[in-house]
């Protein structure tokens, strides 16, 4: 292998779109203005003289006010099966002046589109690997805009609707407005570990980027779609608020609450296929405590933490819902009307109703 192949980039897509409207998507201005940029940031200007010596220009916006500039010069043109342009990053980009090519190959595969991308002439290791993950983000957004489904298409959250947690990843993304595949899997299934190697419940994959843990699902979400931002936004105090609830429901609420009451009666495994009475009844204190201080967060607001909905409503929520089910939880409600309160703000949502499984 010659320096040169070594650093240069190779990817590759399966598009669930016909080869010229991929293809077209790379020389169309109005269409790069929609998708060519990571998740998270946004096109501000593209312009595109699609033809051998003629030249592109894309300024693509961060939601920080940075901004990102490349241009280049379109080599070769084939369409729908090739096209080759450089590529070149402009003003104090840490790559810019360096000239390298993109070369993208589309192929019929499957009923849609293979794509495969070259990125060489980078300088060194460091710089090519820089553009790795970008790429596949850019690529998320192409597989968006020419998909039939959008980007039910490119995301999907793989779990039980049932599970609280697989609720608060899909609870987010209606929130956000954004379309994604739930792909119904039980906990620890075949299929399910390829994506978690724990074998819980979500995961949730953008393309090739996947991520496991709802908290850290969440972030990603928050940060790389539009809608409402679901983390305080009033300071450090009410954002440190936010993740002391979450970090309660994580480490000790979901564990009391769900899996040593909810689960007993969902799941019976006493005598006779009754609910084990000595579990439930040994997780009632803790429950108890654990609302008392949810209770007393609402502070005669509507949602956990400030005046806006956050992330600490979305993983309640789903665990509020159980609770009003069973006989001891429903009990503890009712003796406390915060929880009531915020919790019919949460039922009154369209992202709640969209969520809702169908309980057995
Ligand atoms: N820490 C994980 C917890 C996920 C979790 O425990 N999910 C439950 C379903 S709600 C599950 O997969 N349970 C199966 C198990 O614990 O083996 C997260 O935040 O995503």
């Amino acid at each position: 292998m010659t320096e040169a192949a070594t650093f240069q980039l190779e990817m590759s897509r399966q598009i669930r779109a016909p080869r010229a409207r991929v293809f077209d998507a790379f020389t169309d201005q109005a269409a790069l203005a929609v998708w060519h940029c990571p998740r998270g940031m946004q096109v501000l200007e593209a312009s595109a003289d699609a033809r051998v010596g003629g030249r592109y220009r894309l300024v693509m916006g961060a939601k920080d006010g940075e901004q990102h500039i490349v241009g280049g010069e379109y080599q070769k043109l084939d369409r729908a099966d090739f096209l080759a342009y450089t590529w070149q990053w402009q003003g104090s980009e840490p790559a810019a002046g360096v000239r390298t090519l993109i070369e993208i190959t589309l192929t019929d595969r499957d009923g849609g589109t293979h794509l495969h991308m070259r990125h060489s002439g980078f300088p060194d290791a460091a710089t090519r690997d820089s553009h790795a993950s970008g790429w596949q983000s850019v690529f998320n957004n192409l597989s968006d805009y020419v998909d039939p489904e959008g980007s039910a298409g490119t995301l999907t959250v793989y779990g039980d609707a049932r599970s609280t947690y697989v609720r608060t990843v899909r609870l987010a993304l209606e929130e956000k407005g954004v379309p994604y595949t739930l792909k119904p899997l039980a906990p620890h299934h075949d299929e399910l570990l390829p994506h978690n190697p724990f074998g819980r419940i979500p995961a949730f994959a953008d393309g090739p980027i996947e991520f496991y843990e709802t908290r850290a699902i969440l972030s990603y979400i928050n940060d790389v779609f539009g809608g409402p931002n679901l983390i305080p936004q009033t300071g450090p105090i009410a954002r440190a608020r936010c993740e002391q609830w979450i970090s309660l429901i994580n480490c000790h609420g979901y564990d009391a609450m769900v899996r040593r009451y909810v689960l007993h009666y969902v799941f019976p495994k006493g005598q006779d296929g009754q609910p084990d009475r000595a579990a439930i009844e040994a997780a009632l204190p803790e429950m108890a405590s654990q609302l008392d201080a949810l209770e007393q967060a609402y502070d005669g607001r509507d949602f956990l933490v400030g005046t806006t909905l956050s992330m600490a409503d979305l993983f309640l929520a789903p665990i509020i819902e159980y609770l009003a089910r069973f006989p001891e939880s429903a009990a503890m409600l009712e003796t406390r009307p915060n929880l009531r309160r915020g919790h019919a703000v949460m039922r009154a949502r369209p992202s709640y109703a969209a969520t809702q499984p169908e309980f057995g």
